[in-house]
This record gives structure tokens, sequence and C-alpha cells, in this order.
């Protein structure tokens, strides 16, 4: 069962811009209607909803942000009454108030629909059994990918995220064949599937991760580690949650569910809308949500989008693996940094000898900025007797290619296999001890 709904999934671009804009139109006018934040940043600009005909209006609008999810905490920007919400979820952040968004019956079931078209696309049936490891609770990773297993039919293991090794046991005992996870946790899963000798145990086929940016080479990783395919699933909190975008078997970035969110990128700096194919902030509009729609809201999150015809069928836009958030980007001695430009180098150092975990350390001492990057080694490189003199021109050998991609020295430590703290969730990459004074 490639599709859930082919009639959706496969529509015409003309007749699919033609739902959006009725879609948009309604939003708009529902919004202006229910929600105080919106309809004065209309105003000010001096816009009606009747000024918005259609999608080509959308840059009319006025953007959202995060801050005016925390101005309006907890239920400001709902749109509609509260007895008509019948679940909320929140995340967390790790500066001020939660953020809270809510969802009414039929949101539930849009949520669930855009999730199982994924489950559906990668050939996940009623027989599999699905493990889900995002956690419960807030965070909208494991309700999500529940919801959407359930909805093809899979047999769902609510395992949640945390003891490592009651997760192995149970993917083993319970026969999962799919595991839904971040891919930080999924490197750590096969780490000890590895440690255990468990791995021809396993009846694992797939692999769903996301909720934090990961690179081809972890990919590669966790397929070798756990014997699976690897897929990337993406969404975020405010916009509904996880499956805003998901890959289909092959894997030429991911389609935005275009039926139910309107996407753009733009220049972060301008907020001018860039043409397909650069690199700027991911914007999404939602067209089909009732308790909490959000117009062009600002994700941070830097993508590029394309529109090629993908071989799988669906019309939906691709948009590519999103490198990082704007606010995640470091800026060291004035150099833009990624940690994911980090994770690359460090995935290609061959040999076996280092471990992808890594811990970037940033701080300022006499008004400079210090850069540090520790890398834990291998266990296998630590059993052939390896001298100090072996570490330092390893630890050589990673500055220099870490100067060559960002264009600044960091003093690389090689430090003690398992040393530096798993996540079960998103992955901690970045002590910035500048922000802590
Ligand atoms: O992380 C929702 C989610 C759960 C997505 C499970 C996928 C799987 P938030 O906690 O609100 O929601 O965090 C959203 O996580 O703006 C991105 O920065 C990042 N993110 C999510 N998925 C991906 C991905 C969930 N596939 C924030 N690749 C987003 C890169 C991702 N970054």
């Amino acid at each position: 069962m490639p599709f859930l709904n082919e009639k959706i999934e496969c529509m015409p671009k003309e007749q699919l811009k033609k739902l959006q804009s009725e879609r948009l139109v309604k939003t708009v006018e529902n919004c202006y209607k229910n929600v105080e934040c919106f309809r004065k940043r209309m105003d000010e600009k001096n816009l009606k909803p009747e000024d918005i005909k259609g999608i080509e209006d959308l840059h009319k609008l006025p953007f959202s942000y995060k801050k005016d999810l925390r101005d309006y905490y907890p239920y400001g920007l709902f749109a509609v009454n509260m007895k008509d919400v019948v679940r909320v979820h929140a995340s967390s952040g790790t500066t001020g108030k939660r953020i809270v968004v809510g969802y009414t019956e039929k949101d539930l079931d849009m949520w669930a629909d855009c999730v199982a078209r994924m489950f559906a696309e990668i050939g996940v049936t009623d027989k599999d059994i699905v493990q889900v490891s995002f956690g419960y609770g807030l965070f909208t990773g494991g309700f999500g990918l529940h919801a959407g297993a359930e909805k093809i039919g899979a047999t769902v293991i609510p395992m949640s995220s945390g003891n490592t090794s009651l997760q192995i046991q149970t993917m083993i005992d319970f026969k999962a064949t799919v595991i839904c996870c971040t891919p930080s946790y999924a490197m750590y899963l096969g780490e000890e599937v590895e440690r255990l000798g468990v791995k021809d145990q396993l009846s694992l086929k797939y692999g769903i991760f996301g909720a934090e940016p990961w690179t081809e080479d972890m990919r590669k990783a966790i397929e070798n580690s756990l014997n699976i395919k690897a897929y990337d699933i993406y969404g975020l909190s405010e916009v509904m949650g996880p499956g805003v975008a998901c890959e289909c078997k092959y894997q030429n970035g991911m389609h935005v569910w275009e039926d139910n969110f309107l996407v753009e990128i733009i220049d972060p700096e301008t907020g001018e809308v860039l043409p397909e194919g650069e690199k700027g902030e991911l914007v999404f509009t939602s067209v089909n949500k009732e308790a909490f729609p959000v117009i062009r809201y600002r994700t941070r999150d830097i993508c590029s989008l394309k529109t090629e015809k993908c071989k799988c069928g669906r019309t939906h836009i691709i948009m590519n693996k999103p490198t990082g958030r704007s606010d995640d980007m470091l800026i060291i001695r004035g150099v833009n940094v990624f940690p994911s430009q980090i994770e690359e180098v460090l995935l290609k150092v061959s040999g076996n000898s280092i471990t992808p975990n890594y811990q970037i350390v940033v701080d300022r001492v006499n008004n400079t900025d210090t850069f540090e990057v520790n890398v834990e080694m291998s266990e296998s490189f630590l059993e052939d007797d390896i001298d100090i003199k072996t570490i330092e021109k390893m630890e050589k050998s990673i500055t220099e290619k870490l100067r060559s991609t960002l264009g600044i020295g960091a003093k690389v430590h090689l430090v003690n296999p398992k040393s530096i703290e798993r996540s079960t969730g998103k992955a901690k990459r970045v002590i910035d001890k500048r922000k802590l004074v």
C-alpha cells in the first residue's frame, strides 16, 4: 500500500493550488475573527481578510513568531473554544515559558493522517509491529508517531524514551519491525545492540527518525548498526508535530503535505521570499487546522525547497534535510558555525577510530572566544594499545579537517569511550558558556 490517500498525495499541481487557495482564504477569515494577535497584525498592515484571495496573496500576510506563543501563553492564540480542544502539547524550550499548542478532534485526525501517509509509503502495513521510542507526554513525538502507526493498522508498542536495555529487550521479545526515535538515540541503541551482541536477534526492517538535524553519514551508521532502512520525518509542535514533511522511499528530501501546510523559504534577515532552491528560513502556514492555525510561522530552521517531480508520484513539494536552526548557529570569533558541519567532518574520519559522539564547548576567555570539540574514541581504537603520540596526531588531523570546513580552528580533545552523556531524546551537542554569564 504505497499511498494512504492517492487522490490527495498525487493531486495535480493546479488542483492542489486551488484547494490550498480555498483553505487559505477560510483560515485567514477564521483567524481574523478569532485570534486577537493575528487581527492586530493585519490591522497594522491595513489588510482585511477579503484582500487574501488565494495563495498568490500569501506573501502579503504578516509573519508570526515563537515569541507570540510565549506572549499569548497558554491559550491566547487558539482559534476555537476550549470545549472543542481535546488535547494540548507543549514544547519546553531552554529559556522562558513553554509554548502550548492545541488540537480539536479533527486536527488529531489530520495529524494521524499525515504520519500514516509516511508509514504507508515506506511499506509499513497492518502486519508490522512499531516500537515508538519517542517520548510520550507534552512532546509531540510519541503521540504523533503512535497515531499514524495505528491508523495504518500496525501494532504499536508505546515504549516512550529511556531505559535503553529494556528498549532492546522489548524490541527483541516483541519482534518489533519498525523503530521510531531521535537519530541520536538510534545511534545509541545501535551502540548498545553491538555491545550486547544481539543484532541477529532483532526483527527490525525500518527506522523512522527525526526531531533534530542528522546527516547522511549518520543515516548510514544507524542503518548498519541496526540493520534497517532509515527514514527522515520532520515537524514542529507549533505547526502540528511530526509529519509536517516525510521522506518517501526515494529519499530525495521530504514531501511537505501541501494540502495542509503552505511552505515558503525566506531570507531570515529581510523577510523576503527566496526563489526555489535557495537556502533560507522555513516558514509554514497551516490551512487545514482548527484549534491552533499558524500563519507564516517562522521556524528558524534553515533549509531549501525543490519542486521537481518525484519518482514516487507525489506532487507535494520537497524540502531538503534542514541543516540546522538559525538560533543553533554559533558565532565563534565572527565565523558562523553549525553543529551539523562538525558532525559531518567527524563522520568522515576513516578507520573507526572515533565515534560520532561529540560535544562542542564554547567560552570566552580574555575577550576571545575559545572553541573546543570533545570527541569520543571508539573502544576498538583503544584496544590496539594506542600511545599518546597517536592520539595527538589524530587530534591534529581532525583539527585540520575542521579548519578547512569551518574556516576556523578548534581545539580537539579525544576523550574516552562513553564519557559523553547520551540522550534518549534530542542530543545536546553544544555547551555555550558565553551564554551563562
Ligand atoms: O521535534 C516534532 C517531531 C517529533 C519531529 C518526532 C519529528 C519526529 P519540536 O520539539 O517542537 O517538535 O521541535 C521542532 O525540531 O523546528 C527542527 O528544528 C527540529 N526538527 C524536527 N524534525 C527534524 C528533522 C518535534 N527531521 C524542531 N530534521 C524543528 C531536522 C528537525 N530537524
